[in-house]
């Protein structure tokens, strides 16, 4: 049965002693998962900068001048060359984002074809488009598009601080777009926006009393970036953002919950103390979309320290093989240049 969440149970939670909490949020979590596995995604923007958008956090908004290099829509070799890379290197699913306000119709039948192609490595596939309409969810759905990333990012009340070119509403009704498709959702936030603890609250809230809460939780930490609106914003307690990891846990036991932008500038222990949370998938690959994230190697160092593993659909190797020659013979592209910059 769904638990309905009020702001005062939430309050509640928070307010509880750190190990308490942390203690519920643990055995909650392995009641859900087994707490050694962790899941694994790697991120690509496929569109990069230039969006008529205004997030105030947010590199790729035209409206700020931030060091991004601008892209237009990526040629799809090289983004299933990113996408072979990626499942070599131990990732179950390959996120894809574009800094759109929303995908054109005339864009759909490469999408669909970079979905398929993707698909053919035995990847699962998420995108990051911006506000969809059915017509289109129903067409990346049917081609095979397993989860659909749209962040509330913070609460309704605090958001219109945050980004003023569309509504709270707006991101509402794309998830109810996406969920009625029959996608799954991954939908989360950003801690360190210059939020209140209210405002954490009334996110988890909102998500967690959606029809069916998200599959997917990715919980970001502000990055701050130079030349966005937000870059001189206040640095986030470690512990306070390791509680708002063990309330989404409490809040919603059976969503995965990944620890999302800003763990570059976690140490390892901040970040062991969001798995004990609850945290259980992270962005693997040391890209964002445009900013930076921890070496490949520094991860795998931590999660052998953690005892930690990737949680499925890791193919064998003799599978991966299969798949590169397959792959090899319908593309025979290599972009050195472009694995060069990805490193
Ligand atoms: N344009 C699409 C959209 O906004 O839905 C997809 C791409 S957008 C970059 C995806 C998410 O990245 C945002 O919703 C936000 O939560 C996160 N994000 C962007 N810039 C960030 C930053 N500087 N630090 C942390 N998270 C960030
Ligand atoms: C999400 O919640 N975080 C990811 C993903 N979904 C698309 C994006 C983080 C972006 C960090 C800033 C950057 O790389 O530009
Ligand atoms: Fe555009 Fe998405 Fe960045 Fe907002 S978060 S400026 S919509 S790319």
């Amino acid at each position: 049965m769904k638990t309905s969440w009020n702001y005062d149970q939430v309050m509640l939670l928070i307010k509880k002693p750190f190990f308490e909490l942390m203690f519920q949020a643990q055995t909650i979590h392995r009641e859900n998962f087994n707490p050694n596995k962790i899941q694994i995604s790697t991120l690509l923007s496929i569109k990069t900068g230039a969006c008529p958008e205004d997030c105030k956090y947010c590199p790729q908004s035209s409206r700020y001048k931030t060091n991004i290099d601008i892209q237009p829509l990526m040629q799809i070799n090289k983004i299933i060359n990113a996408a072979k890379k990626a499942q070599l290197s131990g990732s179950s699913r390959f996120c894809m984002g574009a800094a759109w306000k929303n995908p054109k119709d005339r864009d759909m039948p490469y999408l669909i074809k970079i979905i398929k192609e993707v698909k053919k490595l035995g990847m699962e596939t998420c995108m990051t488009l911006g506000m969809l309409t059915k017509s289109q969810a129903k067409l990346l759905h049917s081609a095979g598009l397993d989860f659909y990333n749209h962040n509330l990012d913070t609460s309704n009340e605090f958001y219109k601080k945050i980004i003023t070119t569309r509504t709270y509403q707006d991101r509402l009704n794309t998830l109810n777009i996406i969920r009625n498709s029959g996608m799954k959702i991954c939908s989360g936030g950003i801690i360190g926006l210059g939020e209140t603890i209210t405002d954490r609250l009334q996110l988890l809230i909102t998500l967690s009393n959606l029809e069916k809460p998200p599959e997917s939780i990715p919980i970001n930490m502000l990055i701050k970036i130079k030349g966005t609106p937000l870059e001189n914003v206040n640095e986030v307690d470690p512990f306070d953002f390791v509680k708002i990891i063990a309330l989404t846990r409490i809040m919603m036991p059976k969503s995965y919950i990944r620890l999302s932008a800003g763990r570059e500038k976690m140490n390892q222990q901040t970040q062991a103390m969001c798995f004990m949370a609850g945290a259980n998938s992270i962005f693997y690959g040391c890209k964002l979309l445009t900013a930076s994230n921890p070496e490949e190697k520094n991860d795998l160092e931590l999660f052998k320290k953690l005892n930690l593993s990737p949680e499925k659909k890791i193919l064998s190797k003799e599978k991966i093989e299969k798949n590169t020659i397959l792959f090899n013979n319908i593309s025979k592209i290599k972009n050195k240049n472009y694995y060069n910059a990805a490193q």
